[in-house]
């Protein structure tokens, strides 16, 4: 079993789609391990996507990741990482596959309702981010 981290991002928890995304994940095979609601500062949000900091949308991206509140979970299951990754689908919402997440809860490149990790190393300093070592 692998892990993966994802989160529901804040255009997600503003639309009440909580629920509906975990009961499709779950019913993916993914097992929810750990599971919060927080609202990410701004030196939070910079850190995690710090990756993306000479990015022209860093800025805005940040933005958007403290104007609400998000949802991180480590999911564990089989492929974890490709198959949560394959499941939300493309980053902008509107050219995700029919039937992923981001399409079905996204609405842009930005607002696109999910993270998914893209890699197994992302995915465990992600996951130590949200909840922390010895998870
Ligand atoms: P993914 O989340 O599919 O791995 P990344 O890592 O390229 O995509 O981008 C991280 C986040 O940055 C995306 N989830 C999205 O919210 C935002 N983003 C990516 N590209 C753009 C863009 N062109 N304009 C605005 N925001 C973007």
């Amino acid at each position: 079993m692998d892990r993966t981290l994802m989160i529901i991002k804040p255009d997600a928890v503003a639309k009440h789609v909580i629920g509906e995304i975990l009961r499709l994940v779950e019913a993916e095979g993914f097992v929810v391990r750990q599971l919060r609601m927080t609202h990410l500062t701004r030196e939070q949000a910079e850190a995690f996507y710090a990756v993306h900091r000479e990015r022209s949308f860093f800025g805005e991206l940040v933005g958007f990741m403290t104007s609400g509140a998000v949802v991180p979970m480590a999911l564990e299951r089989v492929d974890a990482v490709p198959h949560l990754r394959q499941f939300i689908g493309a980053t902008d919402s509107t050219k995700a596959a029919p039937g992923t997440i981001r399409r079905e809860f996204g609405t842009d490149v930005q607002c696109n309702a999910v993270h998914a990790s893209d890699s197994a190393e992302n995915a465990a300093n992600e996951i130590e981010f949200f909840f922390g070592k010895n998870t």
